[in-house]
């Protein structure tokens, strides 16, 4: 700013105007933080300062006209119209002065307002500059964090993608492994049904057979039974006739009966002689031919009977000497049927068994060691 003085023309000129202009440019800096505070203060202080060398000026100026009037009074009595004329106008500017001193001291003290007010909104926008700072960084870390959410989502939605794709394929075979199932149970449902009829008219058939052979078995024992005793009346009859037939031959004298020699037995149609020390098989025998006999031939359960009443262990004439389990009589015939063995035996026992004795616990048939000493029987 600068301000000059035409003490011809008795103006003041300056572009104080400026300072009215400079509102809008500390608004500006203001708002961009292009001014600071000193330097709008520095604006306001240098107007101030301006007034007060203008009013120096306008006093200077106003002595240096009365000094020049004063000089002028010695000399030209004719200029003092002229001078007077000046004065007033001095006069007029001064006043003038004066009153752009009081606008300009308004301007000043409205600057210095708009300032305050200035530094209010700059500090208010410092402000909000700061929260929206903060505001932004909250947001970008809030875009961080969806950005990661969202990958991380994206990588758990390809995931359950690949699963539901899995559970899909998956679905999709056990669907058809259901409906394989379901047709293997139809299968078997008819293929059980099927059996279930079999199964009944089998178990039809089988109580059927049992009721025919529960009364095969009944008929089978009222048969078995009258075989029995068709059994005892042939034996009955069987006795009967050789009882008979005894009869006829004594009676027909064509027979003498037996007699038997002292010591002897007899039974039947023989005479026995039971020893009364103990031998072996060979010996006992040898003794009973001695005797014009042989060891007993058992030709009949009543024969067998008949020997048991003495309730000895009995050498009797059964071996198998010649050959292994191959029995025969001392006549030299072959034992015919089953005989009358006592329950295990014969046993062969060590291999060393082949003589045949009644045993005396049993009445029994036993085959034992031919070197065994026991009493013996001899039949004639
Ligand atoms: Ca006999
Ligand atoms: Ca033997
Ligand atoms: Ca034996």
């Amino acid at each position: 700013m600068s301000v000059t003085y035409d003490r011809y023309l008795g103006e003041i000129s300056g572009n104080y105007l400026n300072l009215e202009a400079s509102d809008d440019d500390l608004k500006n800096e203001a708002k961009y933080g292009g001014g600071s505070p000193s330097s709008v203060k520095k604006g306001a202080g240098a107007a101030a300062v301006c007034l007060g060398l203008l009013c120096l000026l306008l006093l200077a100026g106003l002595t240096g006209v009365v000094v020049h009037y004063t000089n002028a009074t010695g000399h030209h009595d004719t200029g003092m119209d002229d001078i007077q004329f000046k004065y007033k106008n001095l006069t007029e500017e001064w006043k003038k002065l004066q009153s752009n001193y009081s606008s300009l001291t308004k301007s000043r003290d409205q600057l210095q307002s708009d300032y305050n007010n200035l530094t209010k909104s700059r500090d208010q926008l410092q402000s909000d500059y700061n929260n929206l700072t903060k505001n932004r960084d909250q947001l970008q870390s809030n875009y961080n964090h969806l950005t990661k959410s969202r990958d991380q989502l994206q990588s758990d939605n390809n995931n359950l993608t690949k699963s539901r794709n899995q559970l899909q394929s998956d679905n999709n075979n056990l669907t058809k492994s259901r409906n394989q199932l379901q047709s293997d149970n139809n299968n078997l449902t008819k293929s059980r049904n099927q059996l279930q009829s079999d199964n009944n008219n089998l178990t039809k058939e089988r109580d059927t057979l049992r009721d025919e052979r529960d009364q095969l078995r009944t008929s089978i024992s009222n048969l078995t039974q009258e075989h029995e005793q068709l059994q005892s009346r042939y034996s009955t009859v069987v006795t009967s006739r050789d009882e008979l037939q005894e009869e006829v031959k004594i009676l027909s004298g064509n027979i003498t009966e037996k007699v038997c020699r002292s010591g002897w037995i007899k039974y039947r149609k023989s005479c026995y002689y039971i020893s009364t020390s103990r031998k072996t098989w060979s010996k006992s025998r040898q003794d009973c031919q001695d005797r014009g006999a042989d060891l007993v031939i058992i030709n009949s359960r009543e024969e067998q009977t008949f020997l048991s009443r003495f309730n000895e262990r009995l050498w009797i004439g059964l071996s198998d000497r010649q050959s292994e389990g191959n029995w025969k009589w001392v006549d030299g015939t072959d034992l015919v049927g089953d005989g009358f063995w006592q329950a295990g035996e014969p046993n062969d026992d060590r291999g060393k068994e082949d003589c045949v004795e009644v045993a005396r616990q049993t009445d029994e048939w036993n085959d034992l060691p031919c070197s065994t000493t026991v009493y013996w029987a001899c039949e004639e």
